[in-house]
């Protein structure tokens, strides 16, 4: 686990691309509107007030997984989502699952879920707003908001990928002088690239900040170990 992906697993080239640039798409047509982030740092401040919110996902992630194994398999969203009366394929939750299984699981673990409901959130579509509302998820949209306008913030092109060099400026202007700005930059963008391909996806920003804020120490089944 951890560390090295292989990255020449057949389901990685397949069915998640397609939700993935729809993800990027999102993510460049939000960029249009701009962000109220000026600063790494103000993100950084926000921290206390996003773990918080997050945490209050739990409920909602308990509530899905019916059998209560710590995990949302495919079956479990799709109840959910009969639940909830949104019209959806099995490709189309196949799809959703697989962009925010970055373990490659049979299961969504709790991280993963706030990828997906992040994912909900931005993706702007008719039906799954009104899921949205459906689940509760009205007292997490500020939270998503920051997490998407610090993002928008980092991508200074508006490619919806965050590069190296865009992390590198976004801490530079926080720590404008400190000499040891541009190796805090790479560290944070090492953290972020899951997939070690030297960009930085929406996806892995909200994984890496779900480490960050300090919820993935939760459960002390570490994934990490080798
Ligand atoms: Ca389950
Ligand atoms: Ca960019
Ligand atoms: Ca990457």
């Amino acid at each position: 686990m951890g560390g090295v992906i292989g990255g020449d697993s057949p389901r990685n080239s397949s069915p998640a691309t397609k939700l993935e640039r729809k993800m990027v798409e999102a993510m460049q047509q939000r960029a249009l509107k701009g962000t109220s982030v000026k600063s790494f740092n103000s993100v950084i401040m926000k921290f206390p007030k996003i773990d918080e919110s997050l945490r209050n996902c739990r409920t909602i992630f308990q509530q899905f997984d019916e059998d209560s194994n710590g995990e949302i398999d495919q079956q479990e969203l799709k109840h959910c989502f009969q639940k909830l009366g949104i019209e959806s394929t099995d490709d189309e939750i196949k799809d959703l699952f697989e962009a925010c299984d970055i373990y490659e699981h049979m299961g969504m673990k709790f991280n993963e879920f706030i990828v997906f409901l992040c994912l909900v959130y931005l993706l702007n579509d008719p039906a799954v707003s009104e899921a949205r509302k459906r689940m509760g998820l009205g007292s997490l949209e500020p939270t998503f908001e920051t997490l998407v306008e610090s993002f928008v913030f980092l991508d200074k092109n508006k490619d919806g990928y965050v590069s190296k060099n865009e992390m590198i400026q976004a801490i530079n202007e926080t720590t404008a002088g400190e000499r040891s700005s541009g190796r805090i930059g790479v560290k944070r963008f090492e953290e972020m690239d899951w997939d070690k391909n030297g960009t930085v996806t929406f996806k892995e920003f909200l994984f890496a900040f779900t480490r960050w804020v300090g919820i993935d120490n939760e459960d002390d089944d570490e994934e990490d170990n080798e």
